[in-house]
């Protein structure tokens, strides 16, 4: 007998990340305009501008790009999250960082599932924001005790995708032709229903409750609700959306736009009412929204010192707004996004040299030419040109841009107020791991960028 070779955990993500996109195209059309709007723009930054060009070729992110988007998913259990996690560990995903969105009122917290080393993820950047409904939220208790028996009831795996976790788990990964059933297997598990596993008004009293409650409780699996492509230019995306029938959300979300993109910048637009049939109607007459369309320009991921410098001027600018970003303040928002940032430089060497932003450090073909240099430091290869830094692409997630993101999905009904604290003990729990601290990971692809070219260029 042969013994088939195991294949990378990151070529499944790939291939993961692919048929969820072809997926969600045929399901819900108008990502398949999306993606053809993000193209277009990206094509014509790329022409216009050869410094980001430039600037791409030398990450490789140009590689990356056409396949590069992030997922939601919301679930209602424990044991759902756990399985999860062992899910995506098959295809080399990690819960990177712990979001706490019920300071804005949604009754969740949330992790992203993804590759964590620099490597992996150029072969496939695939994240999943992840959240599990907080049930323990839910004031009324017979409410709270039929959502739980709803949720205890259902299964959101197949026993297919079961059995390949436990065989990834046991093996140390899959074969060529497991991963090629796993991919399919686990497609199902984010795949939508047009039928709810509860009457018509059991779905209204879990969406009187919050209409997140309901999105989760009602549905046989977690439904992916948004499939979102990076773009290089989401100003221009936000102003071509309605020309292709597509509203968007009145802000974009995250910082304003700058010369050196930082971060994370988001918009979204609402998806339609879909046809849905409840357990005690015979044809579809009910009604759910809960799909919708999101795209995001990713910038430098920042230090600690950035980041603080980032939350700062961010809540000034709420603070001074006095209400949450609408349609009727949006222009106003605008101008207070960029009076306060125009504190934060605005440069790769500013930021650099203040370690606002991570860098990932090449040799330069000059340097390559050079040859070693002694005991010359980084600062010193830098300066003469041999070893150039380019900013550290952000991998994650901001919890004031999901909370307005998830917000403006919800409609302002579904605004509440919590009195819990965040919990990521219990959150961690849950999952059955801890999360990993993003920064660090960002920190140990700088440390190693430059250790790459130390030990090229020094003695
Ligand atoms: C997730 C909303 C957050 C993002 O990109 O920040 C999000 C959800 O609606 O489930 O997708
Ligand atoms: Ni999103």
């Amino acid at each position: 007998m042969t013994v088939q070779p195991i294949i990378s955990p990151d070529l499944i993500r790939q291939r993961f990340s692919k048929a969820m996109s072809d997926m969600y195209r045929e399901e819900v059309p108008l990502y398949g305009a999306l993606m053809e709007l993000v193209e277009q723009t990206n094509r014509n930054v790329l022409e216009r501008d050869p410094n980001v060009a430039r600037q791409l070729n030398s990450t490789g992110e140009i590689e990356r790009l056409d396949m590069e988007r992030h997922g939601a998913i919301r679930v209602g259990t424990a044991a759902e999250l756990a399985t999860l996690a062992r899910l995506f560990a098959v295809m080399g995903m990690q819960p990177v960082g712990y979001y706490d969105l019920t300071p804005a009122g949604v009754p969740v917290h949330s992790t992203a599932f993804r590759a964590v080393h620099e490597d992996a993820l150029q072969v496939s950047p695939f994240r999943v924001f992840t959240s599990l409904l907080r049930l323990e939220l839910i004031e009324a208790p017979e409410l709270r005790a039929f959502a739980e028996s709803v949720l205890e009831k259902r299964s959101i795996f197949t026993p297919q995708a079961l059995r390949l976790i436990e065989q990834a788990e046991s093996a140390g990964g899959l074969t060529e032709s497991e991963a090629r059933e796993f991919v399919l297997q686990a497609l199902e598990t984010f795949r939508w229903h047009h039928s709810a596993t509860v009457t018509a008004a059991q779905y209204q009293s879990l969406s009187a409750q919050h209409r997140l409650i309901a999105d989760v409780v009602a549905f046989k699996g977690p439904h992916i609700n948004h499939l979102t492509p990076r773009t290089l230019d989401i100003d221009t995306v936000q102003t071509q959306m309605p020309l292709h029938g597509i509203t968007p959300k009145a802000v974009i979300e995250g910082p304003p736009r700058r010369q050196c993109p930082i971060l994370l910048r988001q918009t979204s637009f609402k998806a339609l009412d879909e046809p849905i049939a409840f357990t005690d109607q015979a044809q579809t007459r009910g009604s759910h929204s809960a799909r919708f369309g999101e795209i995001e320009q990713r910038g430098a991921a920042l230090t600690p010192k950035g980041r603080a410098l980032y939350d700062r001027l961010l809540n000034a600018a709420r603070d001074e707004l006095g209400e949450f970003p609408n349609e009727g303040n949006a222009l106003r928002y605008d101008a207070l996004m960029t009076q306060h940032f125009g504190e934060f430089p605005d440069s790769l060497e500013g930021m650099r040299k203040q370690e606002l932003a991570y860098f990932r450090y090449f040799v330069t073909e000059k340097g390559q030419t050079a040859g070693r240099q002694g005991d010359a430091s980084v600062e010193d290869l830098v300066s003469n040109g041999y070893v150039k830094a380019e900013p550290l692409v952000y991998e994650d997630f901001l919890p004031v841009s999901a909370a307005g993101i998830f917000q403006s999905n919800l409609g302002d009904a579904a605004q509440a107020h919590y009195g819990e604290h965040s919990n990521r003990q219990a959150f961690e729990q849950a999952l059955g791991r801890s999360t990993i601290d993003e920064l660090g990971l960002y920190a140990e692809t700088q440390r190693r960028s430059i250790e790459e070219c130390l030990a090229l260029l020094s003695r």
